[in-house]
């Protein structure tokens, strides 16, 4: 398998997948240029895509198939040689979705994609704000030369709105002083508290419009393998999507991206997660009444 072909995200019929009446739109950006591991994020898309094909599209926690709003799957941007040019070339393909009124699902890809949809919200949106799950706080100013290398992410992003990190459990010391202690829910302390406590607390930090971005290496590896820099004592399926279920009713989430798969072709339980993932955070979306 060389993870070079591309289905529709759910393997949809045809008349679920057309861009003008479809609500949501799947954007894969098979780029990995800078992490500095496992290398395989490039082949994230096509797997979870693949893997998503293989999905029920009937969701039973929200008794609905949020399929029927139609789910776009855009051709992958593919053809970028540096972090700085994917986020060129995303920057303005969120810009006309959120201007068309529909809801981005950006697919990596190492996380050094999302700094495009990032630059996206500004013009996008007023009083925005970032949710960021992920086990690095990617907090560097500049990595190996770049400031859009992957562990610069969120360093960027701070640049263009608030920002709040959850299940955080790596940085660098240096990182300490661009860390807001006050916006960063570290994996081992939201661990020992009743989580209504700090969703709560993250809720109040967050904007009327929130964008979420995932790293998947978020979560436990025993959960999910199969990523670029997995680290141990990470959040469960659960604790992540009652997270993102909370947000969802109290907030409007404008969209959000799924990063970091770098799939093993022998063990296929890391792509279904991440394409589950994405389809109970649709559900969520597009059937709970914002509270
Ligand atoms: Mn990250």
């Amino acid at each position: 398998m060389s993870y070079t072909s591309y289905v529709s995200y759910g393997g949809l019929e045809p008349e679920y997948t057309e861009y003008q009446s479809s609500d949501i739109v799947i954007i894969p950006v098979p780029y990995d240029g800078t992490s500095t591991w496992v290398k395989g994020a490039d082949k994230g898309p096509a797997a979870l895509l693949e893997a998503s094909a293989n999905m029920e599209l009937y969701d039973i926690e929200t008794d609905s198939e949020v399929y029927e709003h139609g789910i776009h799957t855009m051709n992958p941007l593919d053809d970028c040689e540096t972090p700085e040019e994917v986020a060129t070339k995303l920057k303005p393909i969120m810009e006309k979705v959120f201007a068309d009124n529909k809801f981005p699902v950006v697919i990596g890809g190492e996380h050094s994609v999302s700094i495009g949809a990032f630059q996206a919200l500004k013009n996008s949106f007023k009083d925005i704000s970032i949710l960021q799950f992920d086990a690095h706080s990617d907090m560097r100013d500049e990595y190996e030369d770049s400031k859009y290398n992957h562990a610069c992410v969120m360093a960027r992003a701070k640049e263009i709105c608030p920002c709040t990190q959850v299940g955080i459990r790596s940085s660098c010391i240096e990182e300490k002083s661009n860390i807001d202690k006050n916006r960063i829910f570290y994996a081992h302390e939201i661990k020992k508290i009743d989580p209504d406590i700090w969703r709560k607390k993250i809720l109040s930090q967050l904007t009327d419009n929130v964008y979420i971005t995932i790293d998947l290496d978020v979560f436990d590896p025993a959960y999910l393998p199969a990523t670029g820099t997995p680290e141990p004592d990470g959040l469960t399926y659960r604790d992540v999507l009652d997270t993102i279920k909370a947000v969802i009713e109290h907030k409007n989430v404008i969209g959000f991206d799924v990063v970091e798969l770098a799939p093993n072709e022998d063990f296929k339980a890391s792509d279904f997660l991440a394409a589950k993932l994405i389809y109970q955070i649709l559900s969520y979306k597009f059937n709970l009444k914002n509270k």
